[in-house]
């Protein structure tokens, strides 16, 4: 890894991926300014905290910051490398909006010189890093673009999608393979002596088009192995097959790898980025579309079977197990345990408790439901149904003892050894003893 403390540095966007960029490239000793939008969050970086709960993330930002290598700021300033790292939602109709990522190419404009280097790390849409040159191009007529001249260009442009796992940023910001897709392969070969500062893993070249839909592509793939084990667990209801059974004995066959079915895929990657590709080709994906649709129809099927089962247990209090989108994290984006417990609470209101240890408050969509935030303890003192949604350790850890006289519905798998009563989907392991949980 090479390092040179003169080289300054400009990070976009200080999130889930922007804050801890920003941090590992400035422990190399260049020079490093976050820029945010958000004035509490520029606050926060420049007394060294973080707003975002990660793993490390607390002590590489303190040290960075007292190192004077990290600064942040509302305000962009010149810097030789610009790495872009803001959100790229979809719009109602699943259109991407990639309206964040322009507003910060427009920033960059303001101070850009010959020489400097501009990577984009959004998800985007394939075609959208060219989009970023032709609006630098348009901004800063005075600068040769790459792509646009021939070989000759002032500046680099190119694209570079982070793979990190929430829970394992840092190491994965490091240790993971990079794909890097330059505008041209000279833009491709300057963002390469960047990522070469930090990154262990290897720095494959490429397009900027092929960067760009190999990211979206790792995200459907997910996806739709998610969709065929959430389909896997509706089947085995009919069949009354345990699913996780199941897919624990098809992947001892050395060629199958069949993911976990749960109460649907949540988190801004997954849920999201397969739209892109549907909206961008939508007569050549319905592979794409229909497993979307098939996780997205989970989360609906999980609140019916929690509907079914509060029904069945007049005046019983029922505990919903998380909100976020998965296991130990804080992260309740496009979560479907939020969207379950939700719709729970909207239903049965007071009757409803939440357990969430990564939750200091209820979410706002929670709050006037009536429902009621309370810790795993008084959870299993006080609720004679629970609804597991979330499989955060603390969660796996409630020996069965603690738990068998309660009507589970186990959405995660996550306590195959729960008593079942008949008459139950055979994977919600739900005892219904609706006469003794009323009283
Ligand atoms: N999930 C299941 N069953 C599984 C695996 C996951 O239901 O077997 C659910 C999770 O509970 C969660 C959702 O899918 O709701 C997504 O979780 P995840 O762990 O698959 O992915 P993320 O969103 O935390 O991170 C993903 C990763 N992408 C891939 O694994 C292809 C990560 O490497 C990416 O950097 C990240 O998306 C991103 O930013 O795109």
């Amino acid at each position: 890894m090479l390092s040179d403390t003169n080289l300054t540095v400009v990070v976009l966007g200080l999130g889930y991926i922007g804050l801890p960029t920003a941090a590992i490239i400035a422990r190399t000793g260049a020079q490093v300014l976050g820029v945010d939008v958000t004035e509490s969050v520029v606050e926060t970086v420049n007394s060294g905290r973080v707003h975002i709960e990660e793993v490390d993330l607390d002590g590489l930002v303190s040290g960075v910051v007292a190192r004077g290598t990290l600064r942040a700021s509302t305000a962009i300033e010149p810097a030789d490398v610009f790495v872009i790292a803001v959100p790229t939602p979809f719009d109602a109709d699943h259109a991407p909006n990639i309206g964040y990522v322009l507003d910060a190419a427009t920033t960059i404009a303001s101070v850009l010189k010959a020489g400097d280097t501009i990577i984009l790390e959004s998800t985007s849409p394939v075609g959208t890093t060219e989009k970023v040159r032709d609006l630098l191009a348009s901004l800063r007529p005075d600068l040769r673009v790459p792509g646009k001249t021939g070989d000759q260009a002032d500046i680099a442009i190119a694209y570079c999608p982070e793979r990190v796992l929430p829970g394992r940023i840092l190491v994965e910001l490091i240790d993971n393979d990079r794909v890097i897709g330059g505008i041209t392969p000279r833009c491709a070969r300057k963002a390469l002596t960047f990522y070469r500062r930090f990154v262990r893993g290897a720095c494959v070249t490429t397009t900027a088009r092929a960067a760009e839909m190999t990211k979206l592509t790792e995200n459907a793939f997910r996806d739709v192995n998610i969709a065929f084990a959430n389909e896997l667990s509706l089947i085995a209801d009919t069949m009354g097959v345990d699913v996780w059974e199941v897919i624990r004995l098809a992947n001892r066959h050395p060629r199958v790898n069949i993911l976990q079915p749960g109460p649907g895929v949540g988190g801004h990657c997954i849920a999201v980025d397969p739209w892109f590709l549907v909206h961008a080709a939508p007569d050549q994906t319905p592979l794409i579309r229909t497993a979307r649709e098939v996780n997205d129809g989970k989360t609906d099927h999980v609140i019916a079977q929690v509907a079914a089962l509060v029904e069945a247990s007049p005046g019983a209090t029922v505990a919903c197990l998380g909100l976020a989108f998965k296991a130990n994290i804080d992260d309740f984006r496009e979560s479907p345990a939020l969207k379950v417990a939700e719709a729970v609470a909207r239903q049965f209101g007071d009757r409803v408790r939440i357990v969430e240890p990564y939750a200091q408050t209820l979410p706002t969509v929670l709050a006037e439901t009536g429902a009621t935030l309370i810790d795993v303890d008084t959870a299993i003192e006080t609720c004679s149904i629970m609804i597991v949604l979330v499989d955060h350790d603390v969660f796996k850890s409630i020996p069965l003892e603690e738990r068998a006289d309660k009507a589970v519905l186990d959405t995660r798998g996550i306590w195959p050894d729960q008593p079942r009563a008949s008459g139950l989907p055979v994977n919600a392991t739900a005892r219904l003893e609706s006469q003794r949980l009323a009283g």
